[in-house]
Order: C-alpha cells, then sequence, then structure tokens
C-alpha cells in the first residue's frame, strides 16, 4: 500500500493565480550526461488575487543549481524547496526570478517533461510536464512569452528547434551551435517545446486565404524520409479546411511536424512546433494500412486545429479539459467526414463511444464532461473528455444549425482570443450569438452516466396519428446518485409501408411537413403526436445518432430487417442491422452448439454481400458482427466466453451458409492495378479483406491459398496484412507461422510495422495465446522503455483479445497486473490506462470478478504506487 494518499484536486477550490509570468526566458544546455537548464521569469502579482501569497512554483525531479531574485542570490533562508515544487515567502509586486535545474532527460523514462527517444531530445509537457524541467507555475491560466535557445553538440545534435520563429543561430566552442527561438504568442507552458537531434527536414508551403506563405516542415529520423507526404497533405488540407468551415487562418510563419518512437500519447499540438508518436504520422502505402492513412489524417487534423481550438483560446483548468478536447475532436471528426462518407465516419464515432465511452461511462471511472475532482490528471485524458466531449459540442451544432454554430464559435474566438477560459464561456458564446437557452443543456458537462431513453409508440388507425412517447433517466454514477434530465436532440424520422419517409406533422395545424425532425427531449417524459400519418409507420429513431444515448425500444426482427433495407438515414441503416445481429448473438449466449442462427440474418447478409447500388464503405461496415467489447458493454453480467462463443457460432454460420457469395465478394473486389488511396479503393480492400477473414475462419481450403496468395503478392500494406490476419486467425498453423516469419524479416526494420505484428499475433482469439503473447515479450523488436511496444503486446491482448484476457482460469488478469506492477515504476502513465481492462469487474460473471478484483488488490498492494496507478486501481475497488 502507498504510504501516504495522494491529494484529491477539486474544481470547486479554483483561485486565480497569485502571480502572472509575462515571459520566460530559457536557455537548454544538451549534455550526454544531463541538461541545464536557465530560467529567468519575468513575474508580477495577479492585481485579481489576494495580496500578499507568497510565491509557489512548481517542480518535480529538479536538481536546483541556482536562485536569483533581480539578478541577486537568494540566501537559504529567503526561500524553501518543497517536496513538489519551490517557494519563495517575500516578493515585491514584480521583480525577474531566475532559476538553473540540472535534469537527467537520458534517465526519464516516464516521458514526461525533456527526455531521449532513439537518440534524440524532445518534450511532452501536457498536462504537468513542464514541472520536470523547471520551476515554473504549471498551470495552464499563466500565459508567457517564451524565448527559447537551445545549446548542443553540433554533429549529434544538427537540428536544434522550439515553439515560434527563430530568431538567431551560431556555432559555440567544443563543436557546440545554438539556435534561439522566440514565440510571439503568450502560451500555458504546456505548449512549450523542445526538439533536438539528427533529422531530416522536409518542407512544403501553404499560401493563407489572406496571401501570407507558411513554411511548413516535417523533421524525421533519415531512415524515415520517405514516409512524411501523407502528412504533410494532410496537414494542407487541414489548414485549408479550417479557413473555409471556421474562418482561421495560421498565425505564425513557420509550422513544424516532428516524428518521435517513444511517446506516451498519439501527438501533442505545442505552438507552432507539433510533435507526434511515429505511429502516428509516418506511412507510405507499403508499410501503412487504409485505416493508418486515415487515423493520420485525422490527427494531424486535430493537433493542426488546436492552434485556434486550444493554443489561441486555452483552458483556465485542466477541469475544463473538454473545452479544447471536445470541441478540437468535433472540429476534426467534421473534417474527416468532409474528407470521405460522413456516414462511414459517424459509424466509427459512434461504434467508439458506444463501445468504450458508454463502457467508462458505467463504471467506477465514470466522471462528468468536466470533471469535479482529480487525482492525477493525465487519467482524465478520457473517451469521456474526448469523445463525450465531441458529442456534447455536436449536438450543439445540431441544435443551433451550421449557421448560428458558426456565429458561435465566430464569437468564442474573437472574445476569449489570447486568453484561458471554460467550457461555460464556450457555452455562453453559443448561447449570445443564436438567442438560444443552453441552461439546462449545461447538465451534458455537469451529469456523469448515459441517459437511456425509452421509447414506446401508439398508431391510432382512426385518427390517423401516431404518438412517441419518450422518456429518459439518467443512471447514478460515483459521487452523483441523483440526476435531472438533461436536454436530448432526438432526431427521428417516420418510415412507411413501402419503405419511404412520411411527413411529420407535429399537431394539427402544423403547417410543415418535414419527413425529418429534431425533437426536443428535456423532460422525464414527454409525448409527441403526429398528425395525417396515414399509414402505420415503423420509427427511425435517434438518426445520425443525434445524441450519446442508449434507446430501447421493442422493435421486432423484422422492424429491423425493414430498417435496414429502407431508412433513408445511412446510420440508421446500419444501426438496424447492428441491432439485428445483436438480438441474434444475445439469443444464442449460453444456448447448445447446434442452435441455428436466424435464417433472416443469414438472408440480410446475403443481400448486402451482393449490394452492388449501396455505397460500398457503408456495406462494408455493415457487414461487421458486433464487437465482443460491444456485447459485453451490453450485458448485465457479462459471462465473456459465452459471448465470445455465441459470436463465433454466429459467424462461421454466416460464413458456412454464405460461403459462394463470399468469395464472389473477394473475387469481385480484388484489384491488379496499381494501389489507390480513393474512397472507392479503400472500401473495396475492407470488403475483400472482410470476406476473406470470414472464410478462413471456416477454414476454406480454396481462401487459404487466396489468402497466400494476397500475401505474398500484396503491392500494399492494407492487403498484406489483411492476408497475414486471416492467416495468423485460421487453423492453418503450418502457413500461419510461414507467413508471420516472412513478414517479420520483410520489416524486422520498420518499427512501425514491426509493431502491427506484434498487434496482430497478441490480438489473435485462437487458443493458447497467452504463451505465446509471453514469448514476444521476449521477443528482440520488443522494448519495456517503449509505449507503442508496450501497446502492441499488452495492450492489444487485454484490450482486443477478450476471449484469451479473461481465460477463466484468471492468467490473463495476473499476467496484466504484473507487468502493471512493474510498468508502474517506469512509465506510470502507460501502467495506470492499463488498468482500464480491469475496472468493470463488477459487470461480468463471478469467475472473471474475483479474477479480476484479486488482479486490481495485488496492484494496489505494492508500496510507493504511482498516484496514476492508484487513482484508478482504488477508484475501481471503492464501494
Ligand atoms: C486525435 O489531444 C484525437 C485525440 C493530448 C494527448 C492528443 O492533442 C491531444 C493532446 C491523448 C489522447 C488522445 C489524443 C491526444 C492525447 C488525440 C489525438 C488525436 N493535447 Br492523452
Ligand atoms: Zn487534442
Amino acid at each position: 500500500m502507498r504510504t501516504s494518499q495522494p491529494r484529491t484536486i477539486y474544481l470547486k477550490d479554483y483561485k486565480v493565480p497569485p502571480y502572472l509570468v509575462d515571459h520566460v526566458d530559457l536557455r537548454f544546455e544538451l549534455f550526454e550526461e544531463g541538461a541545464r537548464v536557465y530560467n529567468s521569469m519575468e513575474i508580477r502579482r495577479n492585481p485579481e488575487a489576494d495580496p500578499g501569497q507568497p510565491l509557489e512554483l512548481d517542480g518535480e525531479g529538479l536538481e536546483l543549481e541556482g536562485l536569483t531574485l533581480n539578478g541577486l542570490p537568494l540566501a537559504p533562508s529567503d526561500f524553501e524547496v518543497t517536496s513538489g515544487g519551490l517557494r519563495v515567502e517575500k516578493v515585491s509586486d514584480a521583480f525577474t526570478l531566475g532559476v538553473v535545474t540540472w535534469i537527467l532527460p537520458q534517465d526519464n523514462t516516464r516521458l514526461e517533461g525533456l527526455y531521449k527517444s532513439s537518440g534524440m531530445f524532445c518534450t511532452q509537457c501536457e498536462a504537468e510536464g513542464f514541472r520536470w524541467i523547471t520551476y515554473f507555475p504549471d498551470r495552464p491560466d499563466v500565459m508567457a512569452r517564451f524565448r527559447t535557445r537551445v545549446e548542443a553538440d553540433k554533429a549529434r545534435y544538427p537540428i536544434l528547434l522550439s515553439n515560434g520563429n527563430d530568431v538567431d543561430r551560431g556555432e559555440l566552442e567544443d563543436g557546440r551551435h545554438f539556435v534561439t527561438w522566440e514565440d510571439p504568442f503568450p502560451k500555458p507552458c504546456y505548449l512549450f517545446a523542445l526538439v533536438a537531434g539528427d533529422l531530416t527536414e522536409k518542407k512544403d508551403t501553404f499560401t493563407t486565404q489572406s496571401g501570407r506563405e507558411i513554411d511548413l516542415r516535417m523533421y524525421v529520423e533519415p531512415r524515415n524520409a520517405a514516409k512524411c507526404d501523407h502528412a504533410l497533405d494532410s496537414l494542407k488540407r487541414s489548414m485549408r479546411w479550417d479557413e473555409q468551415i471556421y474562418g482561421r487562418e495560421y498565425d505564425l510563419d513557420i509550422f513544424m511536424i516532428v516524428a518521435v518512437d517513444d511517446f506516451n500519447m498519439g501527438a501533442m499540438e505545442n505552438k507552432g512546433l507539433n510533435i507526434f508518436n511515429s505511429s502516428c504520422v509516418l506511412a507510405t502505402p507499403d508499410t501503412a494500412t487504409d485505416m493508418a492513412f486515415q487515423r493520420i489524417e485525422a490527427i494531424v487534423a486535430h493537433e493542426y486545429f488546436h492552434n485556434w481550438s486550444g493554443n489561441r483560446v486555452t483552458c483556465r483548468d485542466w477541469f475544463q479539459l473538454s473545452l479544447k478536447e471536445g470541441f478540437t475532436v468535433f472540429r476534426d471528426s467534421q473534417f474527416s467526414a468532409d474528407m470521405g462518407s460522413p456516414t462511414v465516419k459517424r459509424i466509427e464515432d459512434a461504434t467508439l463511444l458506444r463501445t468504450a465511452q458508454f463502457a467508462e461511462d458505467s463504471g467506477p471511472m465514470a466522471h462528468p464532461v468536466r470533471p469535479d475532482s482529480y487525482i492525477e490528471i493525465s487519467n482524465f485524458y478520457t473517451l469521456t473528455v474526448y469523445e463525450k466531449g465531441a458529442e456534447v459540442v455536436r449536438m450543439i451544432h445540431t441544435l443551433l444549425g451550421e449557421e448560428d454554430f458558426r456565429k458561435g464559435s465566430d464569437l468564442y474566438f474573437q472574445r476569449h482570443d489570447g486568453q484561458a477560459v471554460t467550457t461555460d464561456d464556450f457555452v455562453k458564446a453559443m448561447e449570445e450569438a443564436s438567442g438560444r437557452d443552453l441552461g439546462q443543456f449545461r447538465l451534458w458537462y455537469q451529469q456523469a452516466g448515459t441517459p437511456v431513453v425509452d421509447v414506446t409508440d401508439h398508431y391510432d388507425e382512426q385518427a390517423k396519428t401516431y404518438t412517441l412517447t419518450l422518456s429518459q433517466k439518467v443512471p447514478p454514477t460515483p459521487g452523483q446518485s441523483e440526476k435531472k434530465p438533461q436536454h436530448i436532440p432526438f432526431a427521428i424520422g417516420l418510415i412507411g409501408e413501402h419503405g419511404s419517409d412520411l411527413p411529420l406533422k407535429l399537431g394539427a395545424d402544423d403547417a410543415e411537413a418535414p419527413t425529418q425532425r429534431i425533437l426536443d427531449l428535456t423532460e422525464s417524459e414527454q409525448t409527441f403526436v403526429f398528425h395525417d400519418v396515414a399509414e402505420r409507420p415503423v420509427p427511425s429513431l435517434l438518426r445520425g445518432f443525434s445524441a450519446p444515448v442508449k434507446v430501447r425500444y421493442p422493435w421486432s426482427r423484422d422492424q429491423l430487417l425493414f430498417l435496414m433495407s429502407h431508412d433513408s438515414d445511412g446510420f440508421n441503416r446500419w444501426d438496424a442491422g447492428q441491432r439485428l445481429a445483436v438480438d441474434v448473438i444475445q439469443s444464442m449466449v449460453g444456448q447448445p452448439q447446434e442452435q441455428t442462427v436466424d435464417p433472416r440474418l443469414v438472408t440480410a447478409f446475403r443481400q448486402l454481400l451482393s449490394d452492388t447500388e449501396l455505397d460500398q464503405a457503408l456495406v462494408a461496415k455493415m457487414l461487421q458482427l458486433p464487437s465482443e467489447a460491444y456485447l459485453i458493454e451490453l450485458a448485465d453480467v457479462a459471462d465473456v466466453q459465452a459471448i465470445h462463443s455465441a459470436r463465433t457460432r454466429v459467424l462461421n454460420q454466416l460464413a458456412l451458409e454464405l460461403q459462394g457469395e463470399l468469395m464472389a465478394c473477394y473475387l469481385r473486389n480484388r484489384e491488379d492495378g496499381a494501389y489507390e488511396p480513393t474512397p472507392e479503393a479503400i472500401a473495396r480492400r475492407s470488403l475483400k479483406n472482410t470476406a476473406l477473414s470470414w472464410l478462413l475462419h471456416i477454414n476454406d481450403e480454396e481462401a487459404r491459398q487466396m489468402a497466400l496468395k494476397q500475401f505474398d503478392s500484396a503491392t500494399n500494406m492494407t492487403d498484406q496484412s489483411g492476408a497475414l490476419r486471416s492467416l495468423v486467425n485460421s487453423d492453418f498453423e503450418a502457413d500461419r507461422t510461414q507467413a508471420l516469419d516472412a513478414f517479420y524479416d520483410r520489416f524486422s526494420n520498420d518499427p512501425q510495422v514491426v509493431e502491427q505484428w506484434f498487434s496482430i499475433q497478441a490480438g489473435s482469439p485462437r487458443a493458447g495465446t497467452l504463451s505465446a503473447v509471453e514469448a514476444l515479450l521476449e521477443h528482440p523488436a520488443f522494448d519495456w522503455k517503449n509505449p507503442n511496444k508496450i501497446r502492441s503486446v499488452i495492450g492489444a491482448f487485454a484490450g482486443q483479445n477478450l476471449a484469451n484476457f479473461h481465460a477463466e482460469d484468471g492468467s490473463g488478469y495476473r499476467f496484466l497486473a504484473k507487468h502493471i506492477l512493474s510498468l508502474d515504476s517506469s512509465n506510470p502513465q502507460i501502467a495506470a490506462r492499463l488498468v482500464a481492462p480491469l475496472t468493470r469487474w463488477r459487470n461480468y460473471g463471478e469467475v472473471y470478478r474475483e479474477g479480476m478484483r484479486a488482479a486490481l488488490e495485488q496492484i494496489q498492494a505494492k508500496p510507493d504506487l504511482s498516484k496514476d496507478v492508484y487513482e484508478v486501481v482504488h477508484k475501481s475497488l471503492k464501494d
């Protein structure tokens, strides 16, 4: 057990900073044995704060070498070095404080602050990493202008980067050199960045709407020089899009992107110097899948969009994290929708939300989009803050409409440019620009838990009226037992007997009768009466997933089949198929092996497989059976093995019945021509690889030959890894080993591909994978210091290989606990993220429950557990 309980931080305790920093002058001397940081801060008392407070700066793991006030050394009696910082009791209203610290980037395995990654220096400061570099008020509402001089050995580190514009450079003694950077925009220290290394520079330019030419520069290790094009193209598309859709232009003369191999997260929006995890930015068609290409485009966009939603307007405190993250995820999802298929993008977002965010929202770590408290802020970079936060912004967009939403965002940026603000400031701007009252809507930020909307209906044959009754309940979550009804924009349509949308006349004298409406559900129960409804309709509910809620309605399987082929809302067509498949699988959970699949599901899938009219990208999505993770989320008490078995039986029977159609689909979508990254080609590859995986599932010999041929002759990674994955998940033992070896031999020098190779194996549902996963940890390419390797083996096993992770003997849980314990000491952020698969132990059947709890208790027993892991484990075990 920890010897002391870590402190909880509360939103209600927020106080304005007692001191502000106007300007920071930093000088980094980088050496192999460590780094010296000279930090000179121009500080003044905040006129809005209570006077007479001491000056308190944050700092962790620093060796203090010097401290001056207005240039004069401070006597030891004038200051105090505390556990988390530095305190100077008596200071004047305005002064300059000089701090010299010595730090050890080469030993920094936490990857927060300044550290080394494959020979280069780099930083990660969000949320509280800057305190590992120097003493500073490490909070986002202290915004300063930064000037940064970086000094290092010129041969080892020819490239020296920081935020802003390079204003000076020169040679120093002993083969060293320096570059000075100046960032004219005040920023919180979490946006500070520094990079030093032997990097290749890829240049491009972008001309803004006002005619300014921006230098775009991408820095990567020389071996990655050929992997930059896609990111740079994505960047230019993002810059153009933000001008066109939000009227936001880039503001510095240079925009830089750096790729680093060791990174705790996906990427970081540091002002003018975005730093990316290599796996989220580097790509060529023969090393990255279509999915990776799309992900890179989205992440590049996300980080770029932060320049306005995050950097120019930032967060007052970390409780407001969703101010920048929810808004920016909303913006990047709009962008991705515009670049490809909006329906498919919506399906992907809703799937993530319903599978993972809903699970988080009903577990022990459930918290509002704007949390009330935290122990360790890095644990709150969650699906709730990001994805539910984006849904909340999306609902505002839905309620206001395109035009007023744009007015609101213009007002927000204009009013708060250069400020650190709150989610409430965002909502106020939206309210004021549109005249719409969002009072009740604010509950979306304050209440945790996923609202459940129950729908009943009644058709009156005589009166030709159709009555929909909606009732909502927000479930209790930790610390919030009572909930109020929320404002839910509920999009609906009614579909007539022949499959077309009926006009929606709300009230007898309604002049307008659109075929889709957004109902404002604001009370715990509300009734909507539609008039002149000529025939009994099938309701199409929550079209486009207009709110992040669970909808319950007693659909019959026939109604779902009807919606699947007739709903004019593409999202709901997909959703009807999912609900049907869920219903069929659920009805087979715990049933005998011989039970057969409802033939209607087979027919529906047969139709899909031969439907060449419908958008093929949508067909590819509709062919995906609901995941085990989603089925587990839906269960009250999850029996993982029974769910896995039922889902596998459905898959097997579908594949056996549809063997001919699958083969035809495979052949029809095979292409011999050159690789193309168009949405049509991507959809074809997706369909083809789904068909292949189904056929290998039933050990089809012809499919085996096709997979081997595809594996050997693939011209792109999507097809190559699609074939590999199918073989690895099949029972063709010899082919599997051979393909894995060949793949590794070919790509062993490419870390991004080796990561895919790891995760295909660790994620494979074939029995007996745990020992294979343990062997991967001994593989020469595995590296305990590299988060991507940890994620691709341990993360993939615990997060995707559910049947093996939840082995009834508890071996999967013990495996995870053991590695969390060792990672807790080297990289607590990564360790804490790995606890997630254990947290919802209460929702599992007894065999699982006890094993998961035992694993959590074992972790909790470690002395000096990091506060990151402590918070997740402690909250999970609390009753
Ligand atoms: C797209 O949000 C969506 C989410 C924090 C780190 C990137 O820009 C970020 C950083 C975490 C989790 C998800 C994302 C990021 C972080 C992310 C990236 C791309 N400010 Br932690
Ligand atoms: Zn972000």
